[in-house]
């Protein structure tokens, strides 16, 4: 079995264990130039699971490369979507699609994206990213099948870290319970996960007899000897009555001397340099076209900004970042300040902080950082975000001051219900960060970026929303959240560095807007500005209003110069960085003052913009009155694998875009709008 014509039933091509072998190694080979040109995703697991996966497309699983929706061919579940680079190989080398195409991983618009989607690569079965679901994917795909009389099998390839997830073990009950004899689950048991060793983090093992107990026929084999992967696969086609899992015990790095076991390659790409090492212990230096294919990579790229420089609005000169001589501004990650204020507050014995297996890139482990007093109040809960929620609420219950954070769609989506009922509903004290928050963790793709999030946080009873604006906002806003503000309350912030346009002095009062001023050019661009809370500002009849949150707050101010350097205008910003409970009176004040209203967020449109408008609707003092409104937001599309800066560009989240949007509005305000737009058929 194996590669089939779907047409004749014929079977296309048989692999032989040397053959597979040698795949392996080459499709090992190809997964490091790819992420070496894309600069990011994930060496160690993507290694680990290769033989497997070449074990998997070239042998095991019945398919056929020409017909990708053949309807009897057996599902590949990829259920850990980190590891999508060998899915694309393992799709690539059986002819899905060419091996060389799998270079332009990651980027924008590529149908390899950082995790897999479905609808961008055929092959692909299903999107996949948020760890954990895969398995009941499969349920699913196994209950359809069955419905159909069908007898295909479903493959499913999880990770052993992924193992802590709850939704594994509600799917390995169903798959159970309904003698799902069609799945086939396959564990990459590299005893790794991010945060270090599975059993430190939180120990999964004994797998076989956990899923035994679930009703599952488990097989264990070394995930990297191919002779005992094609029998194990075998094997486990032929049982009868029950879900198969095998456990595959593996190596994360496997091949790379200087990556095996190395859990600091999780999720790092090698540069050149190394790549080249690797390459030459894999024995590939000579088989590997490398330059071609990264020069492949790099036309892609060339392409990519050609298209997105085209579709930028344009001004009298660049205004992009840094882009001239004056006006230079440093940029920092806000999540540092969210680690900073941790690391300060830390002494308060009541703070305890959960780390859901993404610690150290949020942050949220400069808790203990150096401080070994607090590692008792560090509590490594996994990746179970759902679970640690409800665990930290009752914690909070218990007079504890519990933080938790991961990404903002797993710590602020994927648990929703837990938020709602354990921790809003109860009213308890439980500090939830949305770290890597909007398009800012970039090439990860769209899985990753979290752009509804605060929709249903700031719609949460109780809720409080901070979102602030830089490293120094954000570390202001993290002190008063953890320690003096009661209840539940969220804090979100990005990944990747941004403008830093506060400082000490900038006042952070929680609940109040600030207001800001573009007064002139400056060497340094936080220098042009002034910041006032907006309680203390004066009117100034602006021509209008830009109402921002988060990394979107430095957009507005950069759109504030482009308007006045190109059009003469004045615009008064208001810094929402409390977007719950929101600053009412500033927003009326700036919509009375000024008639004119923009929002800028970097999430879906809605979570500021409807709330603004709700405030601005039903405000008597607005009765009447002219008012003109604009959002710039993301359109209600999902986000793309790119750069978090071209991500800026292709979602429409930048300061020319905001600009673009006040000079339409503007031109409203003085001429009214145009006749042919007023035309509704
Ligand atoms: C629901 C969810 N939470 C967190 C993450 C972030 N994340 C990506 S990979 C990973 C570790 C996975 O560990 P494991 O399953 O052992 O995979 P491996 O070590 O083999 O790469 C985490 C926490 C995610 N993708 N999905």
């Amino acid at each position: 079995m194996a590669l089939m014509d779907s047409k004749t039933g014929g079977v296309m091509r048989e692999y032989s264990v040397a053959e597979l072998q040698d795949a392996a190694n080459l499709m090992r080979g190809y997964d490091l130039v790819a992420l070496c040109a894309a600069g990011s995703g994930h060496a160690g697991g993507t290694l680990s699971v290769m033989d497997i996966t070449a074990a998997l497309y070239l042998h095991a699983a019945v398919h056929d490369p020409q017909n990708p929706s053949w309807p009897d061919r057996d599902r590949i579940i990829w259920s850990a979507g980190h590891k999508a680079p060998s899915l694309y190989l393992g799709l690539a080398i059986a002819g899905f699609c060419p091996m060389d195409d799998v270079v332009t991983l990651r980027k924008l618009s590529s149908p390899f994206q950082g995790h897999p989607h479905w609808l961008k690569l055929p092959g692909v079965e299903i999107s996949t990213g948020s760890l954990g679901q895969g398995l009941s994917i499969s349920v699913g795909m196994a209950l359809a099948a069955r419905l159909e009389e069908k007898h295909h099998k479903i493959f499913c390839l999880m990770g052993d870290g992924e193992q802590q997830e709850g939704q594994i073990w509600e799917a390995a009950m169903e798959a159970g319970h309904f003698h799902l004899d069609n799945i086939i689950g396959i564990v990459d048991c590299n005893r790794l996960q991010i945060d270090g060793w599975v059993k430190d983090v939180m120990q999964v093992e004994p797998l076989s007899e956990k899923y035994s107990s679930f009703g599952w026929e488990v097989l264990r084999v070394d995930g990297h000897d191919m002779g005992k992967l094609v029998d194990v696969f075998q094997k486990a086609r032929a049982v009868v009555g029950k879900p198969v899992v095998i456990l595959a015990d593996t190596v994360k790095g496997k091949g790379v001397s200087f990556m095996e076991n190395q859990p600091g390659w999780h999720g790092k790409a090698p540069n050149r340099q190394e790549l080249d090492a690797a390459l030459k212990e894999l024995g590939l230096t000579d088989r590997i076209r490398v330059e071609q294919l990264l020069d492949k990579a790099r036309s892609y790229q060339a392409e990519v900004d050609r298209k997105l420089a085209s579709k930028m609005p344009r001004f009298s000169r660049d205004y992009w970042w840094n882009a001239g001589t004056t006006m230079q501004v440093k940029m920092e990650p806000n999540r540092k300040g969210f680690g900073q204020a941790l690391a300060e507050n830390g002494d308060d014995e009541r703070v305890v902080c959960l780390g859901l297996d993404i610690s150290g890139s949020i942050t949220i482990s400069d808790f203990f950082a150096g401080k070994p007093e607090r590692a008792r109040r560090w509590i490594s809960m996994g990746i179970a975000e759902q679970s640690a929620t409800a665990a930290a609420a009752g914690m909070a219950r218990e007079g504890k001051l519990p933080v938790l954070g991961s990404y903002a769609t797993f710590s602020a989506a994927r648990n929703l219900d837990q938020i709602r009922v354990s921790v809003c509903y109860s009213n308890l004290n439980v500090l939830i960060a949305g770290a890597h928050a909007g398009v800012s963790v970039g090439p990860d793709g769209a899985t990753h970026q979290a752009l509804e999030d605060l929709f249903a946080m700031q719609g949460l009873p109780n809720m409080s929303v901070v979102v602030p604006c830089d490293v120094v906002e954000a570390r202001k806003a993290t002190n008063y959240l953890l320690l003096q503000k009661q209840g539940p309350k969220y804090i979100r912030f990005a990944r990747e560095a941004t403008p830093i346009v506060t400082d000490e002095k900038t006042p952070f009062v929680f609940g109040k807007a600030n207001v800001i001023r573009m007064r002139g050019e400056a060497a340094n661009f936080a220098d042009a500005y002034e910041i006032r809370l907006a309680t203390n500002y004066r009117n100034e009849s602006e021509d209008l209003s830009i109402v921002a949150i988060g990394p979107m707050v430095p957009e507005a101010m950069r759109a504030a110069r482009i308007l006045k350097l190109d059009f003469g205008f004045e615009t008064r910003i208001l810094n929402m960085h409390t977007l719950k409970p929101i600053d009412a009176e500033a927003l009326i004040c700036a919509a009375r003052n000024t008639g004119v209203v923009v929002t800028a967020e970097e999430h879906q449109i809605g979570a500021l913009a409807w709330r603004v408008s709700s405030i601005l609707t039903e405000c008597p003092q607005l009765y009447g009155l002219p008012l003109i409104t604009g959002a710039i937001g993301v359109k209600d599309r999902f986000g793309d694998s790119g750069a978090p800066w071209e991500l800026v560009k292709e979602l429409e989240v930048s300061a020319e875009h905001i600009a673009q949007k006040a000079v339409e509005l503007m031109a409203i305000k003085k001429k009214g709008v145009p006749e042919a737009s007023l035309a509704i058929a």
